[in-house]
């Protein structure tokens, strides 16, 4: 076998987790893992239930955005039944992002979180980005992760070289996706578990720990109105606050941010 095919004999070889990835469901090409967990979970799928994919023809990203997903990357998504009222599913997008790092550092490379959704190298690069998706009346959350792994960026569209990256042209070599999502499932199922168990801030921590973007200018844009101001904190309900130049303070509770440093 290539040493890089996926595989969920060895993915599960080395879960230690309780529910997450104890069952999986692999396809070689797929629209998106959202949707076919979506769908997976509507008639019924158990917690924990993971969809992953070798390439998405249909990844997506917010908003109706597309998600690139050649073959290489980690393209996956994992069935939740969390307890939550709609107001807090955002938060577990903080859940996956602080995972996601942890398990990107422990390749030697300084993941850092921008919120809500992007992990970047250095601050600059996206590697990863995280979706969640709910029909709350259903009781289920779908938490999609793309990560570009072991292919070169040059996969990824012109527009995209300057602003993504991936694992492999980090570190100029593969890294093993099985032990990789093997760990991030591992890291996700004990910092869901916390979640639920003591709340978001034990998460909110480690994930201020990981932001890159608390203390920078940054520019927001949500929906069509945009704003400029200096990010000075996430609050309990994982909104970002901005400081504006007047003085005042907002909150952000959706939108994309971009860094504006100072020259
Ligand atoms: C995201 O949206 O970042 C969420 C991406 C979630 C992807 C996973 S893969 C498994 C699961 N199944 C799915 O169908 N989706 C999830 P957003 O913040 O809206 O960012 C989307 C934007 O990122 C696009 O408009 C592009 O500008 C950029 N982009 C697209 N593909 C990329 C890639 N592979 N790497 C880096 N940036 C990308």
């Amino acid at each position: 076998m290539n040493l890089d095919t996926l595989s969920v004999d060895l993915i599960q070889n080395k879960l230690r987790t309780k529910f997450i990835g104890q069952e999986i469901k692999y396809f070689e090409e797929i629209g998106s893992t959202n949707d076919i967990a979506k769908e997976l979970a509507r008639k019924g799928a158990s917690e924990g239930l993971l969809v992953i994919a070798e390439r998405q023809i249909g990844g997506r990203g917010r908003r109706g955005r597309s998600w690139h997903s050649p073959s290489g990357g980690i393209w996956l998504s994992l069935i939740l039944r969390p307890k939550l009222v709609p107001q807090e599913v955002p938060k577990l997008t903080f859940v996956a992002a602080i995972a996601v790092a942890r398990v990107i550092r422990s390749l030697d490379l300084n993941a850092e979180i921008k919120w809500p959704n992007d992990i970047l190298i250095d601050c600059k690069k996206k590697v990863c980005g995280i979706l969640c998706e709910t029909e709350v009346n259903l009781g289920y959350v779908v938490v999609g992760i793309g990560v570009n792994a072991n292919f070169d960026k040059d996969y990824l569209p012109e527009e995209l070289q300057e602003t993504a990256t991936t694992l492999k042209s980090e570190l100029n070599k593969k890294i093993s996706r099985n032990h990789f999502v093997a760990h991030l499932l591992n890291e996700f199922e004990d910092s869901y578990l916390t979640f639920i168990e003591k709340g978001f801030s034990p998460i909110l921590d480690v994930w201020k720990e990981f932001s890159c973007i608390l203390g920078e200018n940054v520019l927001v844009y949500q929906d069509d109105t945009k704003f400029f101001g200096k990010a000075i904190d996430v609050d309990q309900s994982g909104a970002l606050i901005l400081k504006l130049k007047n003085g005042s303070t907002t909150k952000i509770f959706s939108g994309d941010v971009s860094i504006r440093r100072q020259k």
